[in-house]
């Protein structure tokens, strides 16, 4: 049951869950037995005799099928009167409306009534060996209390919030008061400077801020709340910036601040621990995050109630195999998507227990997370392929120090796993003994689409690929170059696309739909465009090939070579941006750069230069590896650079330059090619 303790909600009220439920309890067949003990709100199908064709029917029944799950799953005020009104080729989808519901309850009104006393959060401090536990009361607590302080300051429903706070209770406790209040929420992840703070506070058109004092993370400190100040400074629209505290040192506070009465255990005892939920139509927005697309200006992807909610919980439990009482330990920041999805909604929709971790992979060394899978139990445990490669080079020894035996699934995100990391990973981390799902999914699809599970229990997991699309996904390949073809044969690559919408894709880029419609449904109209390339095997499982766009992925995290470019330095007349394969980080970051006529400055201090104004401007990991001046670059003679020529020089492909035919000045690659050879060994060892 995803219920904890195996009760009931009494929020569960529709007379159709209850139909769903007598028929599950009245079932004889064996094989609609094992259906509906897999997956109990699709007990109420007739027919459907295993999980290949539930699958099936998820596809071609899909409405049916999220009606089912929809009214099982999730705790309505109202109930929905329709499924879905969805159009693709105009970018339309709305789920579940007439629906109402509060995203709050959902996760943790409704457990607080059955287990109070469940733990909710367990805090893996950076500090190790100092976590902390928050109960699902505990928690309704602080969220009601943030609540009521976001009301009593005027944050009304519809309004943004901007949230600048690392991982940590206070942070999921802010999430949830503005899903509580009505109010949409902003999360902005920690790593980001000042300039990309504020860009996003002003997009989203934010009055009021959340952050921290501080911020720790491997022993450092941060300083979030000078990271605030200096953002909001360009900020008009902010009114307030509530400040928690997680260190004990004092900051400058302004006219602006707020201090969140709170003691160290972030649990602000000034305010009522009550706070009326507000209730939502399933269409209204949940929150705004913002992701990196092939332009220089990052979109605020808007995802909405009930449909993400519902897809979320729904990929938690049945991707991971999650069961009631398990910890789970997704070890993602929860500025991400992923932290949104499988640290805070899918698992507390579920009634889990979640792990929020603050720290980093090799802090205080490259045992951490094996011995906080000890310490806190974990059964699953979800996180980035860059950091099982960097731990891989620190050897076994690290890993085979804890007990991992509560270990029952292993999951991986972000960006392709090679084979090595994901043997690595199932051999030695889970002693061969515990499946390894890779997931693929983005910020745009709300939750996993494509991941090895669920299927039979011994269905085979190749090393590497995603595999199987999840209930109500159906993806298909384009082709790229011949009029966007369908590709309907396996062994075959192309654009990979959704042929049908889910409840939990994004509903529009905030304040500019026109981009949405332009990036997602033009390029192959009728479709979802991921802007991912995938294989489709013999077998007609899916391997995703890497993105077809100018974004990069460096350490799971998305970039668009744009943005880089785009941060001006007056030294420079033009730069190009290359993604290069990079050993750890999964992509590395090679800038091309050409300087003004009568320009004299030394090559390593320009160098330092853009590297810092870079972090400055972005974040520290989208800092160039490498920077290669070059007189010129090489373009088209309509004036285009030729990335594709670039990116081959970087990969040191020379062979596969390919048609230089439309090339302005073939000479200039001649000097771009030298230049790499010349950066390349001053960069030897
Ligand atoms: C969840 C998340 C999305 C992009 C996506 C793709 C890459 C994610 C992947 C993967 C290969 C996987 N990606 N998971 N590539 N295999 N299992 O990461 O969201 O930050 O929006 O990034 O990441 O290129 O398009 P987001």
């Amino acid at each position: 049951m995803w219920l904890p303790c195996g009760c009931t909600s009494k929020y569960v009220a529709s007379s159709f869950a209850r139909r769903i439920l007598a028929s599950h309890l009245h079932v004889s067949g064996r094989s609609r037995c094992n259906v509906a003990a897999f997956m109990p709100e699709a007990a109420g199908f007739e027919g459907v005799s295993g999980r290949a064709a539930l699958r099936e029917l998820s596809v071609s029944n899909s409405e049916s099928f999220w009606a089912a799950v929809a009214r099982h799953r999730l705790s309505w005020s109202i109930p929905f009167h329709t499924v879905q009104d969805c159009d693709l080729s105009r970018g339309k989808i709305k789920w579940f409306e007439g629906g109402k519901l509060n995203v709050s309850v959902n996760c943790l009104d409704r457990h607080v009534h059955t287990c109070p006393e469940r733990v909710a959060l367990i805090w893996e401090r950076d500090e190790r060996g100092s976590e902390m536990k928050y109960t699902y009361r505990e928690l309704l607590e602080m969220t009601c209390r943030v609540g009521n302080l976001l009301r009593r300051h005027g944050v009304k429903r519809g309004d943004c919030v901007t949230i600048y706070m690392p991982t940590c209770p206070l942070a999921v406790a802010s999430m949830l008061a503005c899903a509580r209040i009505g109010a949409a929420h902003n999360v902005v992840f920690a790593g980001f400077s000042a300039d990309a703070l504020a860009e996003r506070i002003r997009d989203a058109q934010s009055s009021t801020v959340i952050t921290v004092n501080q911020g720790v993370r491997g022993g450092k400190v941060i300083e979030l709340k000078k990271t605030v100040d200096t953002a909001v400074e360009s900020c008009p629209t902010v009114k307030q910036v509530f400040v928690a505290m997680r260190t004990d040192n004092p900051v400058t506070m302004t006219a602006r601040d707020i201090a969140m009465e709170e003691v160290r255990e972030q649990k602000m005892l000034k305010e009522d621990v009550v706070c009326e939920p507000a209730v939502m139509n399933s269409e209204d927005v949940l929150f705004l995050l913002y992701t990196s697309g092939s332009t220089g200006k990052p979109k605020g992807l808007v995802h909405t109630q009930a449909g993400y909610l519902l897809y979320a919980a729904l990929t938690h439990r049945y991707v991971f195999s999650y069961h009631d009482g398990d910890v789970f330990g997704c070890v993602a920041d929860i500025g991400w998507i992923t932290g949104h999805s499988y640290v805070v909604y899918g698992p507390l929709a579920n009634g889990a227990t979640t792990v929020l971790f603050e720290s980093t992979p090799i802090y205080p060394d490259p045992g951490r997370y094996w011995d906080m899978v000890e310490r806190l139990k974990i059964n699953q445990f979800y996180g980035a392929p860059t950091a099982i490669r960097l731990l891989l080079k620190y050897g076994d020894q690290w890993v085979n120090k804890y007990d991992r035996s509560t270990l029952k699934t292993l999951g991986s995100v972000g960006e392709p796993i090679n084979t090595e990391a994901w043997e690595w990973y199932h051999r030695v981390v889970g002693d061969g003994r515990c499946p390894v799902v890779d997931t693929w999914w983005q910020t745009e699809t709300g939750g996993i689409c494509i991941a090895p599970r669920p299927s039979d229990p011994d269905a085979e997991i190749v090393p590497g690929m995603a595999m199987r699309p999840f209930f109500g996904i159906k993806p298909v390949l384009i082709d790229t170059e011949v009029s966007g073809e369908l590709l309907t044969s396996n062994n075959t690559s192309g654009a990979l696309c959704m042929a049908q919408p889910w409840p939990g894709m994004a509903r529009t880029i905030h304040n500019n739909h026109q981009r949405f419609i332009e990036t997602y449904f033009q390029p192959y109209p009728g479709y979802f465009f991921t802007g991912d390339g995938a294989y489709r095997s013999e077998e007609g499982y899916y391997q995703i090939t890497g993105r077809l766009d100018d974004v990069i992925n460096v350490s799971g995290h998305r970039i668009g070579t744009a943005e880089i470019e785009d941060v001006v330095c007056p030294a420079v007349a033009e730069s190009a941006v290359i993604g290069y394969t990079h050993s750890i980080k999964g992509q590395g970051v090679y800038a091309f750069v050409v300087l003004k006529k009568g320009i004299d400055v030394k090559e390593a201090d320009l160098s330092r230069q853009l590297n810092g104004m870079v972090s400055e401007k972005i974040a520290k990991y989208a800092s160039p590896d490498f920077i290669q001046f070059a007189q010129r670059l090489p373009k088209t003679r309509s004036g285009k650079i030729m990335r594709r020529v670039l990116r081959k020089v970087v990969e040191s492909d020379l062979e596969g330059l390919g048609d230089l035919s439309t090339l302005d000045d073939p000479a200039a690659v001649q000097e771009i090619i030298q230049g790499h050879e010349k950066l390349l060994s001053k960069n030897r060892p």
